[in-house]
């Protein structure tokens, strides 16, 4: 049990705060030292776990998925973001989707010089996955990206294991954080003339299709929270997007990755007859034109159609590796070429896993599958809050002044609509498919311009004692609610004076599942479902109160829930505020089940008040950057 009367407060003061230690605070790490050296700032930055293995990028990626290839010409910024619009169902920021677009070779670049290896051919060329991505040996990738962050910072400027909770103000404008650390007794304050939030996306705030043993296995990793999207809600921050959640579509109870499967090896996914839904099913597209006749499909689409079938009787739907790898092999020549080629197959299949989801081969290897010999199931998992990826909720932030005007632009790339803050990676919104290498390339341009930001305003933020006071009470009241009550009953984990965080997460992830469009519902929800969250939501929020948690680390977990609650509200909002179905595969709204262009090709942007506790929800017209 942790004692609060023994918990330090320790102030750190600095000059640009950065949040997060993942794929965009590393980018922002290195380009805010450069800029921060010529002007003699100080950059600090804070991550709940060790660099080096933080993030989604924890155990390796094997693709890099956006690389544009600029300078060989070999696509344009144009296709890009056409690219980007399509697969969103054309609700996109095209001035954030482009400025990223023309950076972020540079940091596939930089990757490759620190020690990254890219795949090449013959002719020394990248080998692409797809159009837009590379394939990696990306079992270190984030030891490398990071290695270069904590160079470019220097170790003394870098706290790991420190949790961030949510925001310091100074009235309306962001003046730095507040945290605790997760292995010592230590309340942080960190006081800064720019805060650059860079803490990932959100994870189980729905149920997951895993359960018991397993229940902390998901695709991307549960460790992302909701800090991000939590922080700059109450910092006031305007969101946008909070209705786009991704649902993947993975290899069956280990998440291993599809993409290689389907864009490397031009595999098929059929149903229990043997059906391709993608052809079978192509007629369904038409429902949801334009979008549903551009190339690629939608991955929201593709989704829809594989769950079509699903609900039809004619799951298990299955990869059909054994196909995909003969059918190369056997283009490869005669029968030892053949046979030569299939060994290779062999093991980029297993590699792809191993360079990013360990877990999936041995999920293989335990159930004797060899994917040259049989096909392995696949199934959408359960939704994840992701910016970055196919998802697009974040903070609504400034486009860069030569691509963004009007609504889209407030003075400095990334900044949110509270002064001082700034978002990268799956924190910013309506800006998807920046994955790895974007969301680094995104992290580099939200420092350069928080710098200018500091330069150009010369920020001084004033702290209040007494709120910085009642803020450390707050913060770490479970530790205090569990101490005066964890004796009165003989199993602490069950008392009625407090909840625990982990059955508070499991209240949190059941009305989302059943009332929000989870798993358990084929991902379908409806008004009347909706408000019935929202009541439900009510209600845990008033019992967050009596969180409680009998250390730090279950402090963390109870903050990572309280995150998770208002990203689920945001949800909730958003999509009951859009009246519509535009993502069908991501959610469906059975009370509107059809798209609707004429009223709702805008984004949804929502806005929450700590002071009141409202939420108010506007919407704001998407403009394309290019015809
Ligand atoms: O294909 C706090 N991603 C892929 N990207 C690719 O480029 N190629 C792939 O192959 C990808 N695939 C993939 C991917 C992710 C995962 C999990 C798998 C497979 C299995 C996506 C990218 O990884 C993703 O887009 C970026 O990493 C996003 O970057 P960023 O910086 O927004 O998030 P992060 O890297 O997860 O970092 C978050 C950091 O915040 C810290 N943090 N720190 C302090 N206080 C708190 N309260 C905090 N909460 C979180 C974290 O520790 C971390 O440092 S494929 O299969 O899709
Ligand atoms: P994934 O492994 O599913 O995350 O996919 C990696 C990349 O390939 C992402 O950019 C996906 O959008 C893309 N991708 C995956 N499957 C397909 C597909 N069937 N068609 C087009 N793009 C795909």
């Amino acid at each position: 049990m942790t004692d609060i009367t023994n918990f330090q407060t320790v102030e750190v003061e600095t000059d640009l705060l950065i949040l997060g230690g993942g794929m965009a605070a590393c980018g922002a790490a290195v380009e805010a030292a450069y800029w921060a050296k010529k002007n003699g700032l100080k950059v600090t930055l804070v991550d709940k776990a060790a660099v080096d293995r933080s993030g989604a990028v924890a155990m390796g990626l094997s693709a890099i998925n956006q690389y544009v290839g600029l300078k060989d010409g070999q696509n344009t910024i144009q296709d890009y973001v056409n690219y980007v619009r399509n697969d969103l169902m054309g609700i996109t920021r095209e001035d954030l989707v482009a400025n990223i677009a023309r950076h972020v070779d540079g940091s596939v670049h930089l990757f490759e010089k620190w020690g990254l290896p890219i795949w090449k051919d013959d002719k020394g060329a990248y080998v692409h996955e797809g159009r837009w991505q590379l394939m990696i040996n990306g079992e270190s990738y984030k030891v490398i990206v990071a290695e270069a962050a904590k160079n470019a910072l220097g170790a003394e400027n870098i706290f790991e294991r420190v949790f961030i909770v949510g925001p310091l103000m100074d009235g309306d404008k962001c003046a730095g954080a507040l945290g605790f650390s997760v292995r010592e007794s230590k309340f942080y304050v960190f006081k800064a003339k720019a805060t650059l939030v860079a803490m990932g996306g959100a994870v189980h705030v729905f149920k997951p299709r895993s359960s018991g043993e397993g229940l902390g296995r998901a695709w991307y990793p549960p460790w992302n929270s909701g800090s991000s999207a939590y922080f700059t809600i109450q910092a006031g921050a305007e969101m946008t997007c909070q209705e786009v959640r991704f649902i993947p579509v993975r290899f069956k109870d280990a998440y291993g990755p599809v993409g290689a499967w389907f864009l490397l090896f031009k595999s098929r996914a059929t149903n229990a007859f043997g059906g391709d839904y993608m052809q079978e099913r192509k007629p369904e597209l038409e429902n949801w034109a334009p979008y549903g006749k551009v190339k690629p499909v939608p991955a929201n689409l593709r989704n829809y159609l594989m769950l079509l079938d699903c609900a039809e009787g004619k799951a298990p739907i299955s990869m059909r590796t054994e196909e995909a790898i003969q059918k190369i092999a056997s283009a490869a020549g005669d029968e030892k070429a053949a046979k030569k080629k299939l060994k290779e197959l062999e093991a980029e299949a297993w590699e792809d896993f191993l360079d990013m989801t360990v877990s999936q081969a041995l999920l293989w290897a335990g159930t004797n599958t060899a994917p040259e010999q049989q096909s392995s199931e696949i199934a959408a998992a359960e939704p994840y809050f992701i910016g970055s990826h196919s998802g697009a909720s974040g903070a609504w932030v400034s486009g860069p002044k030569d691509l963004a005007s009007g609504e889209y632009f407030w003075g400095y790339d990334n900044m949110s609509t509270v002064k001082g803050l700034f978002c990268a990676g799956d924190a910013s919104g309506a800006s998807s498919h920046k994955f790895s290498s974007g969301s680094h390339a995104e992290g580099r341009i939200a420092a350069k311009a928080a710098v200018r930001y500091i330069v150009d305003e010369k920020p001084s933020p004033k702290l209040d004692a007494a709120y910085l006071e009642k803020a450390r009470g707050m913060i770490l009241q479970p530790l205090k609610t569990y101490a005066d009550n964890c004796n009165k009953t003989t199993d602490p984990s069950v008392n009625p004076n407090y909840i625990t965080p982990k059955m508070f997460m499991f209240r949190l992830q059941k009305l989302m599942d059943e009332y929000a469009g989870g798993v358990t519902t084929n991902f379908t929800t409806s008004g009347p479902n909706l408000k019935r969250a929202l009541e439900l939501l009510q209600m845990l929020k008033e019992d967050a109160e009596k969180l409680g948690a009998k250390d730090a680390h279950e402090l963390m977990r109870a903050w990572e829930n309280q995150q998770r609650m208002y990203q689920a509200e945001a949800h909730v909002r958003s999509i009951l505020f859009r009246e519509e179905t535009r993502w069908p595969g991501y959610y469906f709204r059975s009370d509107k089940p059809k798209m609707d262009d004429a009223n709702w090709k805008v984004f949804v942007n929502s806005k929450y008040d700590s002071k009141t506790g409202e939420w108010t929800m506007r919407k704001v017209p998407v403009k394309p950057l290019f015809a």
